[in-house]
């Protein structure tokens, strides 16, 4: 990813800095030179929004976009995970993104598979991907595949926020291998699609001759059937939420559960490497249990706490938190609330790897 060497390096003013050690948060640019190590003592840590909501202010009164070095203009906190120097994990990474009004994060492109997680959006926030222009409202959840062009574009008059999620230390830190990476020759892609094309294609309407766009890569021998660029859109995941809680019993681990599928095949996992769940607790505790995949959790609403290894994480709305494997946990909501669950377990269930068991 770091192909360009930053020309010079972005200064930060001394009370962003001293703000960002104290909390566990870095920048991205500066965490890019400490990929390709593994870690092998990952703690369960959560990071408050309150904390979060300082750090990306303070990066964004201190640094415009375009001072960023050159090639990787993302204006990112990263949560660092106290036993890492990097990311959250081993395999997921999480970090937060801001873009201002009238900004553009320019057009790239890469092998690490991405999405983003709107925390405040707006219609004329867009990310740009394979050509479509996506609205990105709150909570909305948009796929970056493998090797797609995207670019985001702050058309609103309010800064836009979401979660980047990659399976980047998977890549750089745990296969100790590269992110292929490539710039678009323009800040902008072009747009060669309307507002909805990748859903035409890949929603619940499809095209019956079966002229899927051939422009998705694969799938070549051995690969998974690759996801396509697609927007879940908050509105309808909330309410198959709540149709699940008006009418199933919940899971005793993860509580009204439903797992964002690949468009391509009609099941989880999003990704081949990693998997999303939005999960709705409103039935007291659940179960502890362990399991050797790492979870990451994005709190969309509510209060409670997460137990885990005999600690308590407390979370509010948007922290974000960290269940490192075999570590045993449970959840324990206030009254209701709704969790964004991130998984590697496709990584382990692709060996045969993966184990769960009740705590
Ligand atoms: C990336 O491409 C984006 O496109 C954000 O917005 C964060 C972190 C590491 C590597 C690539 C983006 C990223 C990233």
């Amino acid at each position: 990813m770091a192909q360009q060497e930053p020309e010079e390096q972005v200064e930060l003013s001394s009370s962003t800095r001293s703000h960002l050690e104290a909390q566990n948060l870095r920048p991205l640019w500066e965490v890019e030179d400490t990929m390709g190590n593994v870690y092998d003592d990952l703690e369960p840590d959560i990071w408050k929004w309150e904390d979060i909501q300082t750090a990306i202010d303070n990066i964004e009164n201190d640094i415009p976009i375009d001072d960023l070095p050159p090639g990787f203009q993302r204006r990112v906190t990263v949560p660092i995970n106290t036993g890492m120097e990097n990311a959250i994990s081993n395999t997921i990474y999480v970090g937060v993104q801001t873009v201002s009004p009238g900004e553009n994060a320019p057009a790239h492109r890469h092998g690490a598979n991405a999405l983003r997680f709107t925390i405040d959006g707006h219609e004329e926030m867009k990310t740009v991907v394979a050509g479509e222009e996506f609205p990105m409202h709150d909570n909305d959840l948009i796929t970056t595949p493998q090797w797609e062009w995207h670019d985001h574009v702050n058309d609103s008059d309010e800064t836009a926020t979401w979660l980047d999620v990659l399976d980047l230390p998977l890549i750089l830190d745990s296969l100790n291998s590269t992110n292929v990476f490539e710039n678009h020759e323009l800040d902008r892609q072009p747009v060669t699609k309307t507002q909805g094309y990748w859903d035409s294609q890949y929603g619940r309407a499809r095209p019956a001759d079966e002229a899927k766009d051939s422009s998705i890569p694969g799938p070549f021998e051995g690969n998974r059937e690759p996801t396509p660029p697609y927007r879940f859109k908050w509105r309808e995941t909330d309410e198959t939420l709540r149709q699940r809680a008006d009418n199933d019993t919940p899971d005793p681990y993860d509580g009204y559960s439903m797992a964002y599928v690949n468009p391509n095949t009609g099941s989880p996992p999003l990704f081949p490497t990693m998997s999303f769940r939005s999960q709705l607790l409103n039935e007291g505790p659940t179960d502890a249990h362990f399991h050797n995949a790492t979870e990451v959790f994005f709190v969309i609403e509510g209060e409670g706490a997460t137990h885990v290894d005999g600690e308590a994480l407390e979370w509010g709305e948007r922290d974000i938190f960290v269940v490192p494997p075999g570590t045993p946990h449970h959840h324990e909501p206030d009254d209701e609330a709704i969790l964004l669950g991130m998984s590697d377990r496709p990584v382990y269930e692709a060996f045969n790897f993966y184990t769960e068991a009740e705590a």
